[in-house]
């Protein structure tokens, strides 16, 4: 049983979630459209996860019985970001969706919501991963500043990165 507030606040969530999927994919093709295929590989995979955290939400609402409302998703704004600046806009994002998921669990405490809490923790715990794999990648660039050699090199790693549902 999941009160109609949680519900709502959950619902709103999933929506964040398919938005960071929109984002990601947006600056992926940006990323492509510079030459940075590397770059656009791992962005298109970060798509993939926040596709399958969204799903993992809608899966949980759906077995609480709650009348899902999939919104409009707006197109990211998006400036024209440079190797480093897609980094950074993508870790501000992260720290958004970090605190957002805390409010959430808090709520979730508060109304002594067991189940919802519990479930909550996995996006907690995968928030602290997405923001240490952002902060390795840009203290990296920042490293190679900006060396051509060294941001192709971080390129290519950034391409060999290949997607695992995190939440299987
Ligand atoms: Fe869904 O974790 Fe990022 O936003």
């Amino acid at each position: 049983m999941i009160s109609k507030m949680m519900a709502k606040r959950l619902n709103d969530q999933l929506n964040k979630e398919f938005y960071s999927a929109y984002l990601y994919l947006s600056i992926s093709a940006l990323c492509g459209n510079h030459g940075f295929n590397g770059a656009a590989n791992w962005f298109f995979i970060q798509y993939q996860e926040e596709t399958a955290h969204a799903l993992k939400m809608f899966r949980y609402l759906n077995d609480q019985n709650v009348d899902i409302d999939l919104r409009t998703i707006f197109a990211p704004e998006l400036e024209d970001l440079s190797f480093l600046g897609a980094f950074e806009a993508s870790l501000e994002h992260e720290k958004k969706m970090t605190h957002q998921l805390n409010e959430l669990s808090g709520y979730s405490f508060q109304e002594k919501d067991h189940a919802t809490y519990n479930f909550l923790q996995w996006y907690v715990t995968e928030q602290v991963e997405e923001e240490a794999a952002l902060n390795q990648i840009i203290d990296q660039i920042r490293i190679v500043g900006d060396n051509g050699h060294g941001l192709l090199t971080i390129d290519k790693e950034l391409g060999a990165r290949i997607f695992v549902d995190p939440t299987i």
